[in-house]
């Protein structure tokens, strides 16, 4: 594999923005893997992975203007929402179920990422959900500067909605009634599909007749682009187009990430059932983060050093992390009722 830097919008990025992606990948491929290894020890209940989409998830991050944009993600998207601004901390308090979590005050299921903070929109358990939501978003962002209520220049603003969801996600009725309004009020949205071939043991072909997920972008008027999706530089570039063309009111993009899943679906899942162990070891061998970190090295960006000081970084950041959600208290029993019940004296 060979990158060419010298085109696209990936070779106007500085050093310090190259070190914050690979820094971000890592980190969340290390929490995924303690997230595994705690599920193991029978300490969590439940861990669902976004390992090995780590690139597609940093690179259309980083073409965002992120904690301002709305971000609608679904369950894989760790290193997605990482990029963002979503903390280790977070993250593990999310997974122990622990008083103060962010998305929901634990009411949730780990992975269903929200930060009101950083809108960051928590999704509902029912895949593609997401996209109509998504969209309405960006109906309501197309509004408001149409109406005046905004400057459609104001990068304090949201001026976009970005969505995510898997290719077999798209067989659900809200995914093409998402795009589709989507299309027809040419918003200002841009929905990715990580396509890492399976939705959990059902293969893409038993899901549409098309090859590419992109392929149908045409049908609800929305500019459609597959890019593959281990390749972080070419999914930047692909999301920096997507994005103008959201900003300058050129309407919506469908962005295919072509990916895989090197893990099973979740902790509950044995893919052995579905799978091969050749296929996943061929694919183990484009790994997203091993991949950057060549490039890296190739360009001198990184140096074996920087590699060891980053990986104890990140491993510490994870073992304080972890250690902070452990010790800290369940929320209390009552605590359920907040937020779905008003407190007596505003009713
Ligand atoms: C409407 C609905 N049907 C079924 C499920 C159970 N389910 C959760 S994830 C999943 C697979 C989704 O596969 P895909 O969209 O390809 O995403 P991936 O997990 O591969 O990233 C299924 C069937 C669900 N959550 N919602
Ligand atoms: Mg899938």
């Amino acid at each position: 594999m060979t990158l060419n830097r010298t085109a696209g919008s990936s070779a106007q990025l500085g050093e310090a923005a190259l070190l914050e992606m690979y820094t971000t990948m890592l980190l969340s491929r290390r929490l995924d893997e303690r997230a595994w290894a705690l599920h193991r020890q029978g300490k969590i209940a439940f861990h669902i992975s976004g390992m090995g989409h780590e690139a597609a998830q940093v690179g259309a991050a980083f073409a965002l203007n992120r904690g301002v944009d709305y971000v609608h993600p679904y369950y894989r998207d760790l290193a997605l929402v990482l990029a963002i601004g979503v903390t280790p901390m977070d993250f593990m308090f999310s997974l122990f179920g622990k008083k103060g979590e962010l998305s929901s005050g634990a009411r949730q299921m780990p992975s269903h990422f929200g930060a009101k903070h950083l809108n960051i929109i928590s999704g509902s358990s029912p895949v593609a959900t997401q996209v109509p939501q998504a969209a309405g978003l960006a109906f309501a962002i197309k509004y408001r500067q149409q109406s005046g209520l905004v400057d459609p220049n104001d990068a304090t603003q949201p001026r976009l909605a970005f969505t995510c969801l898997g290719e077999g996600s798209t067989s659900q009725g809200e995914w093409h009634e998402g795009m589709n309004w989507a299309g027809v009020h040419k918003l200002p949205f841009i929905c990715m599909v990580q396509n890492n071939l399976y939705a959990i043991s059902v293969k893409m072909d038993s899901q549409m007749g098309v090859a590419n997920v992109a392929d149908r972008a045409s049908a609800y008027g929305v500019h459609g682009v597959w890019v593959d999706g281990n390749d972080i530089f070419a999914v930047y570039d692909v999301m920096r187009e997507a994005v103008d063309r959201a900003y300058n009111g050129g309407g919506a993009t469908l962005v295919e990430a072509k990916t895989y899943r090197p893990v099973p679906h979740s902790s509950d899942d044995d893919d052995r059932s579905y799978r091969t162990r050749e296929e996943v070891e061929e694919w183990k061998k484009k790994d997203p983060l091993i991949r950057m970190q060549t490039t890296l090295l190739n360009e001198g960006i990184l140096t074996k050093d920087l590699i060891n000081e980053y990986e104890n970084r990140a491993r510490a950041d994870v073992d304080h992390a972890q250690q902070a959600a452990e010790n800290a208290p369940y929320p209390e029993a009552l605590d359920v009722l907040g937020a779905v019940y008003a407190p007596a004296e505003e009713v």
